[in-house]
């Protein structure tokens, strides 16, 4: 149970992660099956440099009671499937390198899967299709026009998917025996805010979350209470950074050993939950240290 949950995770972020470098995206990427859904289109560029005069979203199959929603300055239409938002006038028209957003809203099917949203972009004379969709899978890397993915999970999926931050190449650093303190590293990237609001091990007698800065000219290190884990954006515990301290260690951590390691998580109203992880023990950083 644990390790599917854990796998359909790591695949929502592939999409993220493919999402942020294709040219059409979805605001929120993940959503719940059988929920009211409004499927927010980000345009990020034009085509080629001419500004965007038209986008074309075919209705994916299984969004019921589709519409689209008006857009100022932008005319709408409904024709075989897919809808249509038309500038106006050129001025109304999306300049180049200026975000955009066209709303479909709709309901999801009960089902969990993945639904693919085809967009046409239309830059007066020129287009962009954005219709590719994988034969297998969700992965759409090294496509050149992918369609956008929507990942329509179960409601236990979609709360755990949202509850949690993706951790990404976690460490600690290992002490020799008699040493009193070390530090944990990590990249953490949540989907929705939320702060990291404690940490605790059985490997030492207290761990914190510390920042280092500069005080005139000497690096000092101090514990932070919280640390803000905006929506979408990966903050990196790292040395000379952010990091878990571990102090009062009680015993000495090996290389190749691993330490249990609790996040103490809070979101934006206030729930907390934990997330336990096994961090492997290394002299350095993952691919820093080869002999
Ligand atoms: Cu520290």
């Amino acid at each position: 149970m644990k390790t599917s949950t854990q796998s359909l995770i790591a695949v929502a972020f592939g999409t993220l992660a493919t999402a942020a470098g294709a040219h059409v995206s979805l605001q929120q990427p993940l959503a719940e099956s059988g929920s009211a859904y409004q499927a927010v289109l980000r345009i990020g560029h034009g085509c080629d440099g001419a500004v965007t005069t038209a986008v074309s979203v075919r209705i994916p199959a299984g969004l019921n009671a589709a519409q689209p929603l008006p857009k100022p300055g932008w005319t709408v239409s409904m024709k075989d499937g897919v809808a249509t938002w038309t500038a106006a006038t050129q001025e109304a028209a999306l300049p180049d390198k200026q975000r955009g957003e066209f709303t479909l809203a709709g309901t999801l099917p009960p089902a969990p899967g993945p639904m693919w949203f085809k967009v046409l972009q239309t830059c007066g004379q020129a287009s962009l299709d954005w219709s590719q969709v994988p034969v297998e899978g969700v992965s759409t890397a090294g496509m050149k026009s992918p369609a956008t993915l929507l990942q329509v999970l179960s409601t236990r999926d979609y709360a755990q998917a949202q509850a949690r931050p993706k951790v990404e190449g976690a460490w600690v650093r290992s002490a020799v025996p008699g040493q009193q303190g070390t530090g944990a590293f990590m990249k953490l990237t949540a989907l929705q805010a939320m702060q990291l609001v404690g940490v605790s091990t059985p490997a030492a007698g207290t761990a914190e979350v510390h920042e280092m800065k500069m005080d005139g000219d000497v690096m000092r290190m101090r514990a932070v209470p919280k640390l803000d884990l905006p929506a979408g954006e990966t903050v990196e515990l790292k040395p000379g950074g952010y990091h878990v301290m571990l102090m009062d260690l009680k015993q000495p951590l090996a290389p190749g050993s691993t330490v249990a390691l609790t996040l103490l998580l809070r979101d934006a109203k206030g729930v907390q939950s934990k997330l336990e992880l096994k961090l492997p023990v290394a002299a350095g950083p993952a691919g820093g240290h080869k002999h």
